[in-house]
């Protein structure tokens, strides 16, 4: 069975004006569709037929079906991390975790942006739970947290292509409205409370 491209949980213009319509066109219907494209074109007809896609990514050596596997399950982690009328601050279990593993939501919030800002080239910031509990990751190109035995909790894609439309190169900006009017904190609860 060949993967399809999952649509948006929201309509494309929802998240505007903090990401564009356009953004989404591209970033939904052309990044992540060819990245679906491309993972059906390596897995027909291959060993890796018929398994899920987190199957892949476990079995998966460094290289092409990792990497556009990956980017598939990674896109659809981002639009679920974004709500419209996001932002704000976490309540509940995901607010008590946050506390516990950086001492308040604001230290998170700096540590966050602050590797996502740093994070040279391509890549991903997360909110992952390890077994020492919440912590923040760098990822470059597709690398994800299930790759390393961690839970994703919340993800921004810092790769240009996420931002430039809207920002151009100012990725600051991106990732301190991401956190202020796009991210999900809902989302966040349940990954935590499945994790
Ligand atoms: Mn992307």
């Amino acid at each position: 069975m060949a993967f399809e491209l999952p649509p948006l949980p929201y309509a494309k213009d929802a998240l505007a004006p903090h990401m564009s319509e356009q953004t989404l066109n591209y970033h939904h219907g052309k990044h992540h569709q060819t990245y679906v494209n491309n993972l059906n074109g390596l897995v027909e007809g291959s060993e890796h037929d018929g398994k899920s896609l987190e199957e892949i990514i476990l079995a998966a050596e460094p290289g092409g079906l990792f990497n556009n596997a990956a980017q598939v399950w990674n896109h659809t982690f981002f639009w679920s991390c974004m709500s419209p009328g996001g932002g704000g601050e976490p309540t509940g279990d995901v607010k008590t975790a946050i506390e516990q593993a950086f001492g308040s939501v604001d230290e998170f919030k700096q540590t966050f942006t602050d590797k996502a800002k740093t994070l040279f080239g391509s890549g991903w910031t997360w909110l992952a739970k390890g077994d020492g509990g919440l912590e923040i990751l760098q990822t470059k190109d597709a690398d994800l947290p299930l790759k390393h035995g961690k839970t994703a909790i919340l993800t921004l894609d810092v790769w240009e292509h996420a931002y430039y439309l809207d920002y151009q190169n100012a990725r600051p900006a991106y990732i301190e409205t991401w956190l202020d009017k796009l991210v999900n904190w809902e989302f966040a609860a349940e990954n935590l409370a499945k994790g």
